[in-house]
């Protein structure tokens, strides 16, 4: 194996840290990582931004003795790892005072999950603390299968893919110890519990309870085999490689306990997964235009876990109660519905119990570690990628306007933290020419002039909750307006394209308005309200009274209101970036796309990412770091110079004709302008390392 870990004299492969390519362009940096992966090295930075390949297989430097070694290390004492990024969070937060933040990005199947995983693991083994922290530590760790099971499913890309983002924030006493955390939850892919695409699953939980559970609760949730539901028979697809389903079931249950989620509430839980699991078998045939129930016998058992009549159950499937107005009066009368109509409700029904499940789950978590009066934190981001389908959709629109914001951040936080260390250094710098995707942003969420959501809203507003020739409406009047960031837009009859900043998607936007109105209807809340279980009904607190007048809030707008959230929350801390690559669709290891990476590479900006931090000062170091290193060059500063530091570094550059214009000393900070300077001074420091071994060895022989 081409892999020496410790060996830190030992030439590692490629290059370290990406700003010091030779060449900026995007085939030196694919070819970079490539090397470095093919010799096993995951890890490469662009200055502080961590760039991370998935290997597919498990790497044998994630040990205790790492975190040892990476644990109060600097940055270049060690090959790049995540772990470095996260001790440098750790200490940041304690030195400074300051909450840290770290966005985790890359395409689905990239590594972010895994990525975040790590640093919290590494995180709770290096912060100290009593029983009290032990017992956050296990609640923030364990948050992690609980809502993995609940909140991921095998995608065609991923075979552990999030289908909801996460922001966990660790908060710490100003001694480092974690004592309390939260997690903020965005955009459950409700869509997947009753429906999935060719080699998918529904989310894990319903497997794991399949295979799982023991025979008390087989029976009395009725659970058969696997094939038998309708919700999850559709894709054929059962299993999936490297994931056993009974055994993950044991973990979620302890995650639960860790939770405080046990006896009754447990049985609450499993209760409302077996029930969607029913309710989807309930199946409508056609009479005399309209839907009933195609055997009454499904009805029993959905209706009996979910504690309501079953023939109540059929009638809120079957029809609505619309309010109608006749000569300035308001009657209720009950339009019954045709077939697509209920099965259209039964699976809003299933989508809604779900994902309010899934909102509740996050509150126990955030229950069970919630502490008040502590300020700062560190925030982990694990959002799901962009995504570009054959056919896409709202759920994509949404997902790609919150990377869309997230790219914004970074652009803006990359830049202004550069800015700021030349100004507080006292450094002369140009500024370089970017992409600044703000605009994109803009087309989106702006309100005036209104972007894309603003114009849905109004339309799902407008249409008074009709949905047939809403989405139509939808696609004239945004080809009407006058958009913000209009170059950024082409529509057409059915949809739109975006130039998003990675890449041109184009959206289609059949069921856009229904996605965005997100409503169940009022006669299925009531329903729920109406259960004998009463989780159930605390699940449905909704006020459906007739005279409420406020406009409901929309997906989008949701999503709008999250991501602006979010935003502000991160702007708050000192942000640190993992930029997470795919290197192969085969998910093998050493298997290398070249295309695929290429297409990353590109559209993650790691090319702008790497002129802006040369388009100052490539590289720079802490006077007394700086010296160390180097010291070696001349024997005034070998082993040790006794003046100022300034003085003992200006001696050296002097005595190694270093450019004048190729460094400056900062406040307390030497900076060196371009890669090929520091090149030089690490070329020289090894042949005098090399020289000085060849000494040590000559004299240790002749000893002998
Ligand atoms: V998605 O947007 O949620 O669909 P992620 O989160 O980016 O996606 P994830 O972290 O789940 O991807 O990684 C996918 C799979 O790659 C994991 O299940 C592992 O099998 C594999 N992986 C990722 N990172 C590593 C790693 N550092 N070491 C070993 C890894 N395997
Ligand atoms: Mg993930």
């Amino acid at each position: 194996m081409a892999y020496h870990w410790q060996s830190r004299n030992k030439k590692s492969s490629g290059v370290e840290d990406m700003v010091l390519l030779v060449k900026i362009q995007e085939s030196s940096i694919v070819e970079n990582l490539k090397k470095r992966y093919m010799d096993d090295y995951i890890f490469t930075y662009i200055g502080p931004v961590l760039i991370s390949v998935n290997p597919f297989k498990q790497m044998p430097y994630f040990t205790d003795r790492e975190v040892e070694i990476y644990q109060g290390a600097a940055a270049y004492e060690n090959p790049p790892h995540i772990y470095a990024l996260s001790d440098d969070m750790y200490r940041n937060m304690l030195i400074e005072n300051e909450s840290q933040c770290v966005i985790i990005s890359g395409e689905s199947g990239a590594g972010k999950t895994v990525a975040a995983k790590f640093i919290m693991g590494y995180i709770a083994k290096v912060s100290g603390g009593g029983q009290d922290v032990q017992r956050v530590k296990e609640v923030i760790l364990e948050s992690n299968p609980l809502l993995e099971a609940f909140g991921n499913a095998k995608t065609v890309r991923n075979n552990n893919s999030s289908r909801f983002g996460k922001y966990v924030e660790i908060q710490f006493t100003r001694g480092g110890e974690p004592r309390g955390g939260k997690i903020n939850q965005f955009l459950l892919e409700k869509s997947r519990v009753v429906s999935q695409n060719e080699g998918e699953r529904s989310f894990h939980i319903f497997y794991q309870l399949i295979s799982g559970a023991d025979d008390d609760m087989r029976e009395g949730l009725g659970v058969a085999n696997v094939d038998y539901y309708w919700y999850l028979n559709q894709t054929g697809t059962y299993t999936v490689d490297g994931i056993d389903d009974k055994k993950e079931f044991q973990d979620t249950l302890h995650a639960m306990e860790v939770m405080g989620i046990v006896g009754d509430r447990q049985g609450d839980v499993f209760n409302i997964v077996a029930g969607i699991m029913h309710l989807g078998n309930i199946s409508f045939t056609e009479k005399g235009n309209y839907a009933v129930p195609e055997d009454d016998g499904f009805l029993q058992f959905p209706a009996y876990l979910l504690g309501v009549e079953p023939a109540a159950l059929q009638e809120k499937l079957t029809g609505r109660i619309m309010d109608s107005k006749w000569g300035g009066k308001t009657e209720s009368i009950r339009v019954q519905l045709n077939v697509e109509q209920a099965c259209y409700t039964r699976d809003a029904l299933s989508k809604t119990l779900y994902s309010r499940l899934f909102d509740w789950l996050v509150k126990m978590v955030n229950t069970a570690m919630k502490k008040d009066g502590l300020d700062i934190n560190i925030g982990v981001l694990d959002i799901y990628g962009f995504e570009i389908f054959m056919k896409n959709g709202f759920e994509q629109f949404c997902i790609n306007f919150v990377n869309e914001k997230l790219q914004q951040i970074f652009i803006e936080l990359t830049l202004k933290a550069e800015q700021e260390e030349y100004v507080s250094e006292g450094i002369k710098w140009t500024p370089i020419d970017y992409f600044n995707n703000k605009i994109v942003c803009e087309l989106v969420e702006s309100k005036r002039p209104p972007g894309i959501m603003s114009i849905l809203d109004d339309i799902c507003f407008q249409m008074h909750g009709q949905s047939e020739g809403a989405d139509i409406k939808l696609v004239e009047k945004l080809g009407g307006e006058p958009l913000p960031g209009k170059e950024y837009y082409v529509g057409f009859s059915g949809g739109f394209t975006i130039q998003h900043y990675a890449g041109k998607v184009t959206y289609d936007c059949n069921g856009f308005c229904e996605k965005n109105r997100d409503v169940l209807f009022k006669d299925c809340i009531e329903l729920m309200q109406a259960s004998q279980n009463q989780f159930i009904r605390s699940l449905f607190p909704d006020d459906i009274s007739p005279d409420k007048k406020t406009r409901p809030t929309t997906a989008g707008s949701k999503i709008k209101t999250q991501a602006n959230d979010l935003v502000g929350r991160l702007m708050k801390c000192t942000p640190h970036y993992i930029r997470c690559i795919k290197p192969n669709e085969t998910k093998k290891p050493h298997d290398w796309e070249e295309d695929r990476v290429r297409h990353q590479v590109e559209y993650l900006g790691l090319k702008e990412n790497i002129r802006v931090r040369r388009a100052g000062y490539a590289f720079r170091r802490e006077f007394a770091k700086f010296l160390r290193r180097y010291a070696l060059l001349t024997p005034e500063t070998y082993p040790r110079w006794t003046g100022p530091v300034q003085d003992g570094i200006r001696h050296l550059m002097m005595s190694v004709n270093m450019e004048p214009d190729q460094w400056q000393l900062g406040k307390t900070k030497v900076f060196i302008k371009s890669p090929e300077s520091l090149f030089l001074l690490e070329e020289l420091r090894e042949r005098k390392y090399d020289a000085y071994a060849r000494r040590i060895q000559k004299a240790w022989r002749r000893h002998r």
